[in-house]
């Protein structure tokens, strides 16, 4: 079952509402399902190429990340040193869908396999994200991945100053 936004401020109330903040507003409370393609080109830039899209997901504990095969050649891989502490990680099978019940608050950053130094990389934040997010940033990255990482990662400080403005 989901609630649209419109329903909880109805059943809140204009007054109510109005004490909200932007983040409890920005999604629902329901475990939602998020997909991220694995591509070969990215659908408006075909510059780039290997590429997860989208590669920044905002998501909450018990959300779940579906990544899917669009694309063949391709995984998805979230390994220790990408992951908030005691996190369930996962390494999808190349050319294979992967589902990922998000159980843990935090950064999370993740790689396909085959193409991590061609710089197919991605991140999600995951509920608060203030226990791990700076090591995630601090982390070592080379070549392709680098580049895009400062990309995500601009984006992310963004995204994240957005919901706390
Ligand atoms: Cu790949």
């Amino acid at each position: 079952m989901q609630h649209t936004r419109r329903d909880h401020l109805v059943f809140l109330g204009a007054a109510a509402a109005a004490t909200l903040t932007p983040a409890a507003l920005s999604a629902s409370d329901d475990p939602q399902v998020i997909e991220i393609q694995m591509l070969n080109k990215h659908p408006e830039n075909s510059k780039e190429r290997q590429v997860f899209y989208p590669d920044l997901v905002r998501a909450k504990v018990g959300d779940t990340i579906r990544f899917v095969a669009t694309d063949k050649g391709h995984n998805s891989t979230c390994a220790a040193k990408g992951a908030p502490e005691g996190a369930t990680l996962w390494k999808g099978k190349i050319s294979k869908d992967v589902e990922v019940v998000l159980d843990t608050p935090g950064a999370y950053a993740f790689f396909c396999t085959p193409h991590r130094t061609a710089g197919m990389v991605g991140l999600l934040l995951v509920g608060d994200v203030s226990d791990n997010f700076e090591d995630i940033k601090g982390g070592r990255y080379r070549g392709k991945e680098k580049k895009r990482y400062e990309d995500i990662f601009a984006r992310a400080d963004a995204m994240l100053a957005e919901e706390t403005s």
